[in-house]
């Protein structure tokens, strides 16, 4: 029933008036039970995705993995919990997981009638698409009438492209899918002409998923915002705060020049507004029912911002991403911690 709910929500048809949300505090939860329970995608690699060993990484892993060294002191701490789009909120409410950190959008109608909290933004993103390159086309004013677009429901992506159709006139037909599995393979297969879903996972999607990348191009089009960040129960405040200034703490760290290799000799250094932001001085763990310590645990065993996206996202990776809006807002990008004092 519930899950029935919040898919309407997410397909935007209905709103949620709220579930009585389970009282009691996350962190304590979390604490007694030893570990993290973090809903990722099941896989979009940079992002989210398990290795043949069992070993899962990516951005949206990071951030569960910090969040696990702020609370328990060890990034290893985290049972990872793969989940669809259509069942990622349900999750939340149930209680089977204590962050969704899964390329997941903010949105007005996702905050204010899901009984969720969203945190903060990991990824600035928008809505792209993936077309064969035998289609000629480089946006989509090029494409022929009736173009089969893949997308995945239960999306703000699927949302987007139907409004856009309405709004330009785009003529189209959608070739719907309840998964990105079922989705890829569609496109792979010329079941669709095109795939359309957050740029960042596109560019994943071809470099490492496509039978040959060089047969597929991304289109210049832009057609939505899709800042991506976790989400928590909205009745728990203390833990939205530590999964918001966990993340904060990374973008301050790149701010202020502090990496994993540095953050020792800037916690034992003299400069005062260090010591405490690393727990050398008391100040930045009380309110959040945290050791001091806790913004060095996050530094010192995930890295900073910078840090967490060039191991999975930069040029370096498969990816192959420029930090573009995710820069330093000093950079010319939107990446801005408040003082973490
Ligand atoms: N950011 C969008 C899209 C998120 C999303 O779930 N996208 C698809 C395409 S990458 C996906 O991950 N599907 C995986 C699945 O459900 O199998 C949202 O929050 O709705």
């Amino acid at each position: 029933m519930l899950k029935t709910l919040f898919a309407a929500v997410v397909a935007g048809s209905a709103m949620y008036a709220g579930a009585p949300a389970a009282a009691g505090s996350t962190l304590d939860a979390v604490k007694e039970r030893g570990f993290l329970k973090c809903g990722v995608n099941p896989g979009i690699l940079g992002f989210s995705s398990i290795d043949r060993k069992g070993e899962w990484s990516g951005l949206d892993v990071d951030i569960c993995r910090a969040v696990a060294a702020a609370v328990l002191g060890d990034k290893n701490a985290v049972e990872l919990i793969p989940l669809g789009a259509k069942v990622r909120f349900a999750a939340l409410h149930e209680n089977e997981i204590d962050i969704l950190s899964r390329n997941t959008t903010w949105t007005f109608k996702r905050e204010t009638s899901l009984g969720l909290d969203f945190t903060e933004v990991t990824y600035y993103d928008g809505q792209g698409f993936l077309a064969r390159k035998s289609l000629g086309a480089k946006k989509l004013s090029d494409l022929k009438p009736g173009t089969r677009i893949c997308v995945t429901s239960f999306t703000t992506t699927a949302t987007n492209l139907a409004d856009y159709a309405k709004a330009y006139n785009f003529d189209y037909k959608q070739v719907p899918f309840g998964s990105m599995a079922e989705a890829k393979a569609a496109l792979f297969l010329g079941r669709c002409d095109l795939l359309t879903t957050d740029r960042g996972a596109l560019a994943s999607i071809r470099a490492t998923e496509a039978p040959n990348p060089d047969d597929f191009i991304i289109l210049d089009d832009i057609i939505s915002k899709e800042p991506l960040g976790p989400f928590v129960r909205g009745d728990d405040p203390q833990w939205r705060n530590i999964v918001r200034w966990v993340i904060l703490a990374t973008i301050e760290a790149e701010e202020t020049g502090i990496s994993s290799t540095k953050v020792d000799a800037a916690r034992d250094g003299s400069d005062p507004v260090m010591k405490t932001m690393f727990g050398a001085a008391p100040g930045v763990g009380e309110s959040l029912g945290l050791k001091d310590d806790w913004v060095y645990q996050v530094i010192r065993q995930v890295g900073n911002y910078g840090e967490i996206f060039a191991r999975n996202l930069g040029p370096g990776t498969p990816a192959m991403l420029e930090r573009g809006l995710n820069a330093l807002w000093s950079d010319g990008g939107l990446m801005y911690a408040p003082p973490l004092r």
